[in-house]
């Protein structure tokens, strides 16, 4: 990555990558990110033609994506009227690549002009009655990394920070999509039962290890925030089954044309 002179702060630091992204892509303005979680991957082609695709590498201040199914590139697309950008990756809180490595994409989106911003994930769902590769929307999150990417006295405020215009708008499309509170785990190791039992006292349906830091940047650089999850798993000790990453790809390939549908109707009506 490149690095930082000492004194930048990573509000300078993302608004030298948005220039560079407007440079390498050719679109001056962006106007809704995406971010492609776990599973997400194969709905990206439902969103239009690609304008542009570029390395995260290519712009200042990102790493190198670290999971399999997270591909390190960022495409710009057309779509309607609005320009896409679409992170087909994310760095995770767990890479140890600090708080602020995690949410420089998001805070690259409000520096191009994002106003919107759709935070997608692979998670593990806790609710009686879901199944794997069922999308639920992020009606509120439960932060349990102990840290936020915010430094300093700002107090940003935090209710109703998974939009309930956006959340309204995805019902619009479809009807039947459940919601669920997220509760995020530092990983890279999944919960035990115990801790999936300890995320439903809490009042959680959903366990993941991403999402909430990067929705609190968003918030705090003033863009509107939807979350959606796909439940590529029963939480662990629900199903009888071990976990693993590969049932996670599998749930996104067999949910990829539903959630890139979605998605697509989605970002119309943003
Ligand atoms: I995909 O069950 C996916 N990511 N913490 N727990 C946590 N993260 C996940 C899970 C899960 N499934």
């Amino acid at each position: 990555m490149t690095s930082p002179d000492q004194t930048s702060t990573p509000y300078d630091d993302a608004r030298a990558a948005a220039e560079r992204l407007a440079e390498l892509t050719g679109v001056a303005q962006h106007d809704i990110a995406l971010v492609l979680g776990s599973g997400w991957l194969p709905a990206v082609d439902a969103l239009g033609e690609a304008t542009a695709e570029i390395a995260t590498t290519d712009l200042p201040g990102f790493h190198a994506a670290g999971v399999v199914g997270h591909s390190g590139r960022i495409r710009s697309i057309r779509s309607g009227e609005a320009n896409l950008l679409v992170f087909l990756s994310r760095t995770h809180y767990y890479e140890g690549k600090g708080v602020a490595a995690v949410v420089h994409p998001v805070r690259t989106a409000a520096a191009a002009g994002c106003r919107a911003i759709v935070l997608t994930n692979g998670c593990g769902g806790l609710k009686e009655g879901w199944h794997p590769g069922q999308a639920v929307l992020i009606s509120d999150h439960i932060n349990l990394t102990g840290t936020s990417p915010i430094v300093g006295a700002n107090f940003v405020d935090l209710t109703d920070l998974y939009s309930p215009r956006l959340r309204g708008l995805c019902r619009e499309i479809d009807p039947d999509l459940d919601e669920g509170v997220y509760v995020q785990f530092p990983g890279p190791h999944y919960e035990t039962p115990a801790e999936v039992r300890m995320a439903g006292v809490l009042g959680g349906q959903l366990v993941g290890m991403s999402t909430t830091l990067e929705a609190i940047a968003a918030r705090e650089a003033g863009m509107e925030v939807l979350g959606i999850s796909l439940v590529t798993n029963l939480a662990a000790g629900l199903s009888g089954e071990p976990l693993n990453h590969e049932e996670v790809l599998e749930a996104g390939k067999a949910a990829a044309s539903r959630m890139g549908g979605l998605l697509s109707q989605v970002v119309a009506k943003v």
